[in-house]
């Protein structure tokens, strides 16, 4: 069900090479997308309403959802998931509310300073996919930190499904409407990252699109990366486990398969030194996969090339594994969690102990849960507020300040045989370097 990899005995110099993951092939999307957002690009709306009958078999007059619609799905969603939507909201509101960071002015000499400022992206567009699994927590995910930040206009765009009459999922309708999110549009795949990117007649174009989709979406984004700015490009989500003994195996197959549960490209690491959790947790993988609901994917996830469980010698070769890794999801199921968590360097977030399981972190811990996958945890981070924001240096000199600088930009002007640079100084002071 589940491979094995034996890294005991010595870890190999390259050990990203033996680590389970999946190759996801962006490239050969990119070629179907880019007539599709071609398309979008010089006929607007009607080419994304002609690319949903064709993708999603679904007749719209309309992208826009009308706001009757969205409230509507408020009204009817199920009190027990409005409460604990509600729940979700707060707890990620208080996480990203705190990582807004103040402006910073730095006086660099007398009469001279920097000033960091932090500035909201004006326009966002969220994408919430549809397909297989509905999001209403992604759209919290996304949301709430783009609102922290300030972003002030914010389009949410999800996949029109046929059986609820072309709008998208109710669920993602009714969290939009919790979140005070005003435009809605009925599109998903690469006709709606267009959508963003150039426009329509319908929807304004967005400085940034953020958010997970499949294979085409990402490709989309790829794409037009440049003409809209981007998040990560989000593939299958992956769990990776460090742990030793002192884990349970109930716990630790269970959260395997949780995310698992997302897609059978899904991966689903555990990296333990000991052979006896290893076996116990086999067992364990067979057991609950058998009376889950989504057995087929689940099945086909753990018994994939992306997933295994990876034998080491000890914790350290173990967080020298994961840290090779960078897993999406981290959790550390070891004696004194804590302080094997805060030795981790790669890991797009860490899960510490036997109370924190990634499914915690996906819907109510707080924590964002769009990360970085593929490995890309060793030089990304999550989504947060710092994502809609951009730091801009805003530059004040008094003339004492810029004579005394005068030399020193005139003689580093003149090594980069630019002296016009330096001239943009002396004509300040009658052409001469001020003393
Ligand atoms: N584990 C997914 C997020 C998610 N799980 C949404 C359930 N719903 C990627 O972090
Ligand atoms: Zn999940």
């Amino acid at each position: 069900m589940i491979s094995r990899i034996d890294l005991r005995g010595s870890l190999p110099g390259d050990l990203r090479s033996v680590l389970p993951r999946a190759d996801l092939d962006i490239e050969a999307a990119l070629d179907k997308v880019r007539p599709i957002c071609e398309d979008v690009r010089h006929r607007g709306s009607a080419a994304v309403r002609e690319h949903t009958r064709t993708f999603d078999g679904v007749e719209l007059e309309r992208t826009r959802v009308p706001d009757e619609a969205v409230r509507e799905a408020l009204g009817g969603l199920d009190p027990a998931v409005r409460d604990a939507l509600e729940e979700s909201v707060r707890r990620a509101r208080a996480v990203h509310r705190a990582q807004r960071r103040a402006d910073v002015t730095t006086q660099v000499v007398p009469g001279g300073t920097v000033t960091e400022r932090w500035i909201p992206v004006g326009r966002v567009g969220l994408y919430v996919p549809g397909g297989r699994a509905v999001y209403p927590s992604s759209v919290v995910m996304n949301v709430v930190p783009a609102q922290e930040a300030g972003v002030a206009s914010l389009a949410v765009t999800s996949p029109a499904q046929k059986e609820f009459g072309g709008l998208p999922h109710p669920a993602i309708l009714a969290a939009c409407a919790l979140l005070g999110v005003e435009e809605v549009h009925a599109a998903g795949g690469a006709q709606a990252i267009a959508m963003f990117a150039y426009g329509t007649q319908e929807c304004a174009p967005a400085d940034l699109v953020t958010g997970p989709g499949n294979v085409y979406v990402t490709a989309a984004k790829r794409l037009l990366k440049g003409v809209i700015g981007i998040d990560a490009e989000a593939g299958p989500t992956e769990i990776a486990i460090l742990a030793d003994d002192t884990a349970s195996p109930v716990e630790v197959a269970a959260d395997l398969i949780s995310q698992a549960e997302h897609d059978p490209l899904a991966a689903a690491v555990l990296v333990t030194d000991s052979v006896r959790l290893a076996d116990a947790v086999e067992d364990e993988l067979k057991a609950q996969v058998a009376r889950t609901r989504h057995t087929e994917r689940i099945t086909e996830a753990l018994a994939g090339r992306q997933s295994g469980i990876v034998l080491v010698d000890g914790v350290d070769d173990g967080l020298k594994v994961v840290d090779a890794y960078a897993a999406e999801h981290l959790e550390i199921q070891t004696a004194d969690a804590a302080a094997v968590a805060a030795r981790v360097r790669n890991a797009g977030a860490v899960f510490v102990g036997p109370h924190a399981p990634v499914s915690l972190g996906d819907y109510l811990a707080g924590s964002n849960h769009v990360l970085p996958t593929g490995g890309c945890a060793c030089h990304s981070s999550g989504l947060s507020v710092q994502s809609f924001l951009r730091g801009v240096h805003v530059v004040e000199y008094d003339r004492a300040a810029l004579a005394d600088a005068t030399a020193r930009v005139v003689a580093l002007a003149e090594a980069e045989d630019l002296p016009a640079h330096g001239a943009a100084l002396k004509a300040r002071f009658g052409w001469g370097i001020p003393s």
